[in-house]
């Protein structure tokens, strides 16, 4: 028997709110070596012994290059407004640089216009990580001349598509690709230094702006914009030590961000606490970075606490935790979204990714993710309570449409919506993907009242 359908609040949304599914081109696309297809950062990272949890790689993935059509009809059944998806810039420039490859860039063109047949918007987005490896052994992102690179890459992407793309977002997550990829090391491509980071994260900012700049300049007609990754940042306790703690850490999730992309600006307290490690910044970039956006992307999925000494975790915070560990705080993406419609002059946002892994069984064709399905419904009633308090929300996108490849964790973690058997690639529907496809059916039935009205 199917669980009962959570609450969900269908006053809050405007007519024009746009609902979507979204998904990211190494995580799904697998044909990793097909096609002229050039080597990704990720296609290194995952053959070095260790980077990854279960040992796995993105060859197969979920075979959606194979299974295009296929995967386009499963979208179309949730009744979405629109498709988030990724290019791999090596599919479509395999050395990042040069030449373009027509066999990748057939496989985003049947994409785009597969979803265009079908009634739903393509939102397109330029760099979700997997960055050519042949930039990455001239430097990759802390190199300036990748700045440049990617310029080339999404001029040429936007003259190709950009009259069939409803949106274009240059980078996903900045921070993860320079936090976790160059600092932390978990990531790809698996560099250990912190000066490096801010590097990259001041490179992704400008490649952002300039492209911003030179797609404007040809006449691209899509809205541009970025996806940044963010929570909001509080103490583990009301001490001095954890405030600053908190307040630090704000400063290099968010306001390291925010501020250049929205006030032309690094954070003052963040600069001074990175000495030696700040990025080289030349004298026209803020001014570039500031370029203003169409929109701003957000990818919301638990909030952050820290202590001064390390002490706090998830695990004994007392709120129920997602398969990644991750706190499950509906409240805290309220509380992230008036608190940037206060802090920053925005252009209309969009939650472009929101979502949550659970240990999902399949028994008889059916999978009964009652834990995910509502999340996802607490997350939009969410951004509903957000809207009544004036904040400009204009879109809601699932992460992510089906089960893939979960980076350094494998595919040990599922966040679909449907169900992927990576023994057969057999996609299965979950639960939340029906309570998903009701919700906006919903939604609908609700649009079509207020246009007769
Ligand atoms: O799977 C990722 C996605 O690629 C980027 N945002 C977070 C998701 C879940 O970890």
């Amino acid at each position: 028997m199917n669980p009962p359908l959570p609450q969900h609040p269908l006053q809050h949304f405007p007519a024009d709110f746009v609902w979507g599914v979204a998904t990211s081109s190494f995580q799904i696309e697998g044909a990793a070596h097909e096609d002229g297809k050039g080597e990704s950062i990720w296609d290194r990272f995952c053959r070095q012994p260790g980077a990854i949890a279960d040992g796995s790689n993105g060859d197969t993935a979920c075979d959606h290059y194979h299974r295009l059509e296929a995967d386009l009809d499963l979208i179309a059944g949730l009744g979405v407004d629109a498709y988030r998806f990724s290019m791999s810039w090596p599919r479509v420039q395999p050395d990042g640089r040069g030449a373009f490859n027509e066999a990748g860039m057939h496989f985003y063109e049947r994409l785009v216009d597969g979803l265009i047949a079908r009634g739903i918007k393509p939102y397109l987005t330029l760099n979700h990580w997997d960055l050519p490896q042949a930039l990455q052994d001239s430097g990759g992102w802390a190199h300036r001349e990748t700045v440049h690179a990617f310029v080339a890459y999404a001029r040429f992407v936007a003259k190709r598509l950009g009259e069939r793309v409803a949106a274009i977002t240059t980078h996903n997550e900045p921070w993860v690709m320079a936090v976790l990829g160059h600092e932390t090391g978990l990531f790809a491509p698996g560099i250990r230094h912190r000066g490096t980071a801010m590097q990259v994260a001041h490179h992704l900012l400008l490649s952002h702006g300039l492209a911003l700049q030179a797609l404007r300049a040809d006449g691209c007609t899509s809205r541009l914009g970025i996806v940044l990754n963010l929570s909001p940042i509080g103490p583990a306790t009301p001490s001095a030590e954890d405030v600053a703690a908190a307040r630090l850490e704000d400063g290099r999730s968010v306001r390291w961000y925010m501020d250049p992309l929205f006030k032309g600006e690094y954070p003052a307290d963040v600069w001074q606490h990175l000495g030696v490690d700040v990025p080289q910044v030349q004298p026209d970039d803020l001014a570039a970075i500031n370029t203003p956006m169409d929109f701003l992307g957000i990818n919301y999925y638990t909030r952050g606490v820290v202590s001064a000494s390390g002490a706090w975790s998830a695990q004994t915070s007392g709120k129920p935790l997602t398969d990644m560990g991750w706190e499950i705080v509906p409240e805290g993406l309220t509380e992230l979204l008036t608190r940037m419609h206060r802090d920053w002059t925005l252009p209309p946002l969009y939650v472009k990714e929101n979502g949550a892994a659970f240990q999902d069984t399949l028994v008889k064709g059916c999978v009964h993710d009652v834990e995910r399905t509502d999340y996802i419904a607490s997350h939009i009633a969410a951004v509903g309570d957000a809207l009544a308090q004036g904040v400009p929300m204009a879109g809601y996108m699932v992460w992510s449409l089906m089960d893939n490849f979960e980076w350094a964790s494998g595919y040990a973690k599922r966040f679909g919506i449907v169900h992927v058997d990576y023994a057969t690639l057999t996609r299965t529907p979950k639960d939340s993907y029906l309570w998903y496809r009701d919700f906006l059916l919903a939604q609908q039935r609700l649009r079509q009242q207020a246009l007769a009205a």
